[in-house]
């Protein structure tokens, strides 16, 4: 096992069903975390729901059902839909669940021993939307006048006896920890936003609530439930055990990555590391906030706005790999993106369906007719072959860095001219023309096509595992041969073709795509 790699999504507040940015946030985990396995690392990915809180409990009442039996409800769509967009995780956690509130017991008093907590009187604006508090000076106007949070959310104001996190303490130890770590906040825009808003000076935070039951009791002191983010936050330790030094999953702390959204990024990149602090606890290595996922319009998504889209729906209409790709492809990674059918359709069958999955179908194909599907053997090799192997090395290492920094829209257009440089080689060599010609020329042409798309398909693994896996299964290539390592070795054609395995007649893996009805 090589060394620990731990990553997380955001977890996901479950008071409506799942929406296009939660599918958006977990296929990037998903496919990073398959890159890291694929890399040899010892990978635990972790999401989850997020369940106590205001919002969650009014959203209950507003039904008119109890509050955990709705938690039940909504948690189980999200783990419906990881499931169903293929993300492998290790855990999908809930933090109703009885080590997450062990963890998050453990952890107040961790923070407490160190003086930083004390009981005053909090008034103040809070968002149950954002479940967020809010100084005066940071509110807008809205379009009657009424107050609005910076994320343009309703505030109301609230007074009431809480435990306040002593913040304020550790605005230089921030400062300092950002100076030192430049890369503790990606990308860059946000890491300025963070220290802008440091600089600026940090309040006390209200880390209890009196007013609600729904949530973490606070050890030793009646009445108190903690702040949702506080134990919120605190999920990301539960998972490797935490309090318990000795627990299996202890050594992935501290994490390598929490992956999360823009809006997210304060709570992440300014109270984490400040309760940790506090705590005593090791600081995660990286905080990463992406940008959203807009409507065709540009408007975000929103249940109050009405144009929340389904990504169930989306994966019925256009296959779970194909939104895959297209999330990670079409939109550059850390900044903000728009989606349309359209868009989908024609990014899907110009680079997976035209491109490599025909490359891959005609190739097959042709050896399935001609060769009855036995590999092709050395036959006569020319100058471009081995150019062609080359120009797909270089693609899959060109994907490989820009995936190790998160580039994943960069990795994706890399291995397309690994893909392209196929099919000009395909058409320059023709080997349907070689057939008569020159069959020993036409057995190197296809030896080299197998093995170029061999390594594009273990690449593009962690994307779309699915279709990758299928192609990978119609070459025979066993599971334990789809790594990093396996990319570069190759040995594998020699011990396949030296079995004299056929290969089954090829089903085509990259449909493709036509607009749905209702969106022509
Ligand atoms: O914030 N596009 O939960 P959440 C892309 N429970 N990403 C989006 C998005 C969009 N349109 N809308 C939301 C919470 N997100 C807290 C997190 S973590 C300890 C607690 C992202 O359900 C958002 O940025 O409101 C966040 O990372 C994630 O979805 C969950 O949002």
């Amino acid at each position: 096992m090589g060394d620990p790699f731990y990553i997380t999504t955001a977890i996901h507040y479950p008071n409506g069903k799942p929406h296009i940015g939660h599918a958006y946030e977990m296929v990037a985990a998903d496919a990073i975390a398959r890159f890291q396995r694929q890399a040899g690392r010892d990978v635990l990915f972790q999401t989850g729901t997020d369940e106590h809180g205001l919002k969650m409990a009014q959203t209950a009442r507003a039904r008119g059902v109890e509050t955990r039996a709705f938690a039940d409800e909504m948690s189980r769509h999200f783990r419906v839909m990881a499931d169903r967009l293929d993300i492998g995780y290790d855990r999908f956690i809930r933090t109703v669940e009885a080590d997450h509130h062990r963890a998050s017991q453990a952890i107040w008093p961790a923070m407490s021993d160190s003086g930083d907590l004390y009981l005053d009187r909090y008034e103040g604006w809070y968002s149950v939307r954002d479940e967020a508090f809010y100084d005066e000076a940071e509110l807008v106007a809205g379009e009657n006048g009424e107050k609005l949070s910076p994320q343009g959310t309703p505030v109301e104001w609230t007074a009431e006896e809480t435990w306040f996190f002593r913040l304020s303490r550790y605005q230089q130890p921030l400062l300092d920890l950002y100076a030192a770590q430049p890369d503790f906040i990606r990308p860059e825009s946000r890491r300025n936003e963070v220290m802008r808003f440091v600089e600026g000076g940090l309040s006390d935070l209200s880390v209890s609530r009196t007013s609600f039951d729904w949530g973490v009791p606070v050890p030793g002191s009646p009445g108190h439930v903690m702040y949702v983010w506080v134990d919120a936050l605190t999920n990301y330790l539960t998972g490797t055990g935490y309090p318990d030094r000795d627990a299996d999953n202890a050594r992935f702390w501290p994490a390598d990555l929490h992956l999360i959204g823009k809006d997210i990024v304060r709570f992440h990149a300014v109270y984490w590391p400040a309760f940790l602090m506090s705590a005593g606890i090791p600081l995660p290595k990286s905080v990463f906030g992406h940008g959203f996922l807009l409507t065709r319009g540009g408007e975000k998504m929103s249940k109050s706005l009405g144009n929340v889209v389904d990504p169930m729906d989306l994966a019925d209409s256009f296959g779970v790999d194909a939104l895959r790709y297209f999330f990670l492809r079409e939109v550059s990674f850390g900044q903000d993106g728009s989606y349309s059918p359209e868009a989908i359709v024609a990014r899907v069958n110009a680079e997976l369906a035209n491109s490599f999955g025909n490359l891959a179908q005609r190739t097959l194909a042709f050896i399935a007719k001609n060769l009855d599907g036995v590999l092709p053997s050395v036959g006569t090799a020319d100058a471009a072959d081995a150019m062609l192997i080359e120009e797909v090395v270089v693609a899959c290492a060109g994907m490989k860095s820009a995936f190790e920094d998160l580039a994943l829209s960069q990795g994706l257009e890399a291995w397309m001219r690994g893909v392209f440089a196929c099919n000009a080689y395909i058409d320059a060599q023709a080997p349907w023309a070689l057939r008569k010609s020159d069959p020993d020329r036409m057995h190197a042409v296809l030896r080299t096509l197998i093995r170029a798309i061999r390594m594009l398909a273990i690449a593009i693994v962690p994307v779309v595992p699915g279709s990758a896996g299928k192609l990978l299964d119609q070459l025979n290539i066993p599971e334990s041969e789809r790594d990093h390592a396996a990319i570069d070795d190759d040995g594998w054609y020699e011990r396949l073709a030296g079995k004299n395995t056929r290969l089954a007649p090829p089903t085509p893996v990259f449909p493709r795509l036509e607009l749905p009805r209702e969106a022509e």
